[in-house]
This record gives C-alpha cells, structure tokens and sequence, in this order.
C-alpha cells in the first residue's frame, strides 16, 4: 500500500502573529507552485491561525492544522475554542489527544474521544496522538497503553472517520527531550498500532491509514525513521520552529 507520507510542525505555544509571519516569509519561496511527494501541515497556536491563513491560503501544498479543539459547540465554556470556530480559519485538521495535554491538561480518554468525535462532525481531519511514558514502557505495558488509547480514542468512529485520520506515535520519554526513539522501537510500535487498527476496522483500514513518528525528530534523524515500513511521516515541535530545518526534515525524510 503506498501511503502518502504526511509532515507536520506542531509549534506548540511557540509564535504570534508576527513570528508567524517571519516564518511564513521564510518557507514561502520554497512551497509556492511546488508539488512534494508528501502533505505538509502546520499547527500554529490559535492566535495565530488567522495570519497563517492569510499567508499561506492559497499554497495548495500547506495545510493549516489547529492544536486543539473543544469537544463542545458553543455556550460558556471560558478559554475554548470551538471545531466550527476552526473552519473560518481554513483549518483542515486538529492535533488531539497529544501527550501534552493528556499529561498536564488532564484530559483523559474519554474527552479525547468527544473532541475527535466532534472533529469529524465538524469535517476536521484528527491528528490523533498516542504514546507511552517511560515508566510504562519499562513496566512492560507499551501494547497495554496503546490499546487502551486507540481503542478509546477512536470509540464510535465509522470507516470513513478512520479515513480521514492520521495517527501519531508520539512516545511521552522521546518529546522535547532530544532522546529518539531508534527506528526498530518506532517500527515495532507503529506496526503493533496498524494492527489494532486492524483489529477493529479491518485490513484495508490498517494499510491506509497514516501512523506518523513524533518525538525530536530533527534533520539528522529523519531519513532513519522514515524509512520504516510502517512510518508514513512525521509530527514535529522544535525542529519544526524554524523554516529551514522543517524543509531539511521533509527532504531528508522524503
Ligand atoms: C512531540 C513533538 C511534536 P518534539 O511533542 O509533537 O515535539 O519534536 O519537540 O519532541
């Protein structure tokens, strides 16, 4: 099955308006009237989703992705931002369920299903994150976490929601830290996640669906990860900040 890879900067709570910019002016010049043999994303902070629309809504090579969603439509629910809200900004998917606000913003499970489920209904496309901590990894529980994640994550999704999902495979000890994940441990645990998907939505499913790496992926370790069968791109924070180190990532990775 040939899936096409998919690069994504997550920025994090990195870049307003004007970093945007300085950043866009940089990446520019080399997405304009270019095709790439893969789907580019960026995830600015929701500030600065309407600079980045202005800058980069008609360069069919990049889409615009958000960092979160509510999991509720409007009303008072202080500090959300709606899915709908999304839309106006020509925001294509939405980063949910990352480790981040898993572990510090205490969302479980269940308010990651809701948020992706309120994803589809809107037509945004998740980037669902997954991922074990170091502990449950040395504790012997990486097939038991990433389970529980998938299958609660993507509880009352039908095939055509699956379809416009990417996963990534972000292990919690590999974010920020600069410690990667070898090629052969991310192999093992995005081949074990195809076949959960499996599991449930079947073998056409399992070989269509994108599972990107995440985890300081920079240019040095791009091609290395890459290359893996079951890696189909990568979910990137802070080699993603600067414009030139994201394109090195894709050329390297592609
Ligand atoms: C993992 C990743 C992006 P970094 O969170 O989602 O960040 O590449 O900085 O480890």
């Amino acid at each position: 099955m040939n899936r096409k890879p998919i690069f994504a900067a997550n920025w994090k709570m990195n870049k307003g308006p004007s970093e945007t910019e300085d950043f866009a002016r940089a990446l520019l010049p080399h997405v304009q009237h270019q095709t790439f043999p893969c789907d580019l994303v960026i995830a600015p902070p929701f500030v600065s989703l309407a600079k980045a629309a202005e800058l980069f809504g008609n360069v069919t090579a990049v889409a615009l992705a958000a960092q979160n969603c509510s999991e509720y439509d409007a009303g008072a629910y202080t500090g959300e931002v709606s899915a709908m809200m999304l839309k106006e900004f020509y925001v294509h998917y939405v980063i949910l369920g990352h480790s981040e606000r898993r572990a510090i913003y205490g969302e479980t499970d269940a308010v990651i299903n809701a948020k992706m489920l309120k994803a589809r209904e809107i037509n945004l496309k998740p980037i669902f994150c997954i991922g074990e901590t170091l502990e449950e990894r040395e504790g012997g529980k990486l097939e038991e976490v990433l389970r529980r994640q998938v299958t609660k994550g993507l509880e009352g999704f039908s095939d055509k929601d699956l379809s416009e999902t990417v996963i990534a495979y972000e292990p919690v000890w590999a974010i920020g830290t600069g410690v990667t994940a070898t090629a052969e441990q991310a192999q093992e645990a995005h081949a074990f996640v195809r076949s959960l998907i499996g599991e449930t939505f079947g073998a056409d499913a399992a070989a269509r669906i994108r599972i990107q790496y995440g985890g300081s992926v920079k240019p040095g370790n791009a091609a290395e990860l890459m290359a893996c069968p079951d890696i189909d791109g990568a979910l990137i924070g802070g080699a993603a900040l600067e414009a030139s180190s994201f394109l090195q990532i894709i050329e390297n990775g592609t």
